[in-house]
């Protein structure tokens, strides 16, 4: 499925002359370092342009520390994306340092710099039980404190950015792979309603904000994803004020959700009046990867991509992170890497031109 090179092509010449190439040569689109200028063939045009012509939501995980001292990458950054996401800027842990103390540096940061870029931001996240702070889970609090301690945190982050985060992961990854809830300090102390006072908490510091349950491996169907959706169709039985779901998709070539399931998965959680959020996608390869194994990393994203689009419900295509030179799979899955849509010199892969391919597949035939 070598059909890059036609890419170009595809709103010049009839499709019948795309047929897919046996050549291996490498992609002829220029770089994502292209200019943005008025007048700029459509084919030459970076995702975010692509995206943000038809209303479509398309974002990266970033991290403020690389935003500030990597040109490149804050350039790519503004070119690409119409939504980011703080990489670990905004957990828990990392605002809220000890009980009277907020650190809003960088999220600040950030925020600044998608506003003065028109660029979308995404909360992420109110909890996630690893960045539950040390004087939190060693604090002995009561049930009553804790409550009070969870308010004050959400009114403190979703007060200070309330009109400028239009989401909010308000709680990450609290089932486990069994589909149990998590043992967490909040669930400890505080019990299963920890997640319907967090969800309450933060929709009354910001009414406007979307409110979303995120968490890996629930994407397609199965005891996770059944798991997730129980949840959330509870939340909703009982007016807690959730408002979406994050498919994470972190996966691999071997395990991941079908077109197919993660279409029906959506469509049910569509059901229940929720939308969804493609939040953390990222495809990890083997090392070294091969040619074919970038390709068939290619089409994942591209069934993904496209599995969203044509679902009303699925509102964003989010990845986490764009680029291989800073990437957070090489410390967590050693002999894993690659999972980007740009090499480590920001270099378009297969997969980066699937992505155009699809938005510019849309503007054709939206
Ligand atoms: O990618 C993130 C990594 O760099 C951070 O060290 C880590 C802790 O902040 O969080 C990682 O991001 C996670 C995300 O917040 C939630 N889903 C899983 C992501 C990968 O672990």
């Amino acid at each position: 499925m070598k059909h890059w090179a036609c890419l170009t092509f595809l709103l010049i010449i009839a499709t019948a002359s795309c047929t897919p190439s046996s050549a291996t040569s490498s992609p002829t689109t220029p770089s994502p370092a292209v200019s943005t200028e008025p007048g700029l063939a459509i084919e030459t045009m970076p995702l975010r342009q692509l995206a943000d012509k038809q209303g479509i939501l398309i974002g990266s995980q970033v991290n403020v520390g690389i935003l500030r001292y990597d040109d490149k990458y804050t350039k790519t950054v503004k070119q690409e994306f119409n939504v980011l996401v703080p990489e670990v800027e905004m957990k828990f842990a990392f605002l809220h340092q000890a009980k009277e103390m907020y650190y809003f540096r960088d999220s600040d940061y950030l925020v600044d710099f998608a506003q003065k870029g028109n660029m979308k931001v995404r909360g992420h996240t109110l909890l996630w039980h690893q960045f539950d702070p040390e004087w939190i889970q060693t604090g002995n609090f009561t049930k009553g404190e804790l409550i009070e301690i969870l308010r004050d945190h959400i009114n403190a982050v979703v007060g200070r950015y309330k009109g400028r985060i239009f989401a909010w992961d308000v709680v990450n990854e609290g089932i486990n792979d069994d589909g149990t809830l998590r043992d967490t300090v909040w669930l400890r102390s505080i019990g299963p309603e920890y997640i319907d006072l967090a969800f309450q908490f933060a929709h009354n510091a910001d009414p406007d904000a979307t409110l979303f349950y995120n968490d890996y491996e629930a994407e397609g169907l199965g005891a996770k994803a059944d798991a997730v959706f129980a949840l959330v169709k509870s939340l909703r039985e009982r007016n807690v004020p959730i408002n979406g779901v994050g498919l994470q998709l972190h996966v691999t070539l071997n395990e991941h959700p079908s077109a197919e399931e993660l279409s029906a998965n959506i469509e049910r959680l569509s059901k229940l009046g929720l939308i969804v959020h493609i939040t953390e996608m990222d495809v990890r390869l083997h090392q070294p990867a091969t040619a074919d194994e970038l390709d068939a990393q290619a089409q994942i994203f591209k069934d993904v991509f496209e599995t969203c689009l044509s679902e009303k419900a699925c509102q964003a295509f989010i990845m986490w992170g764009f680029t291989d030179k800073y990437s957070w799979i090489k410390d967590v899955y050693p002999g894993f890497g690659d999972a980007h849509i740009l090499d480590n010199t920001y270099k378009p892969k297969p997969a980066y031109y699937v992505l155009k391919e699809v938005l510019l597949g849309k503007i054709s035939s939206p």
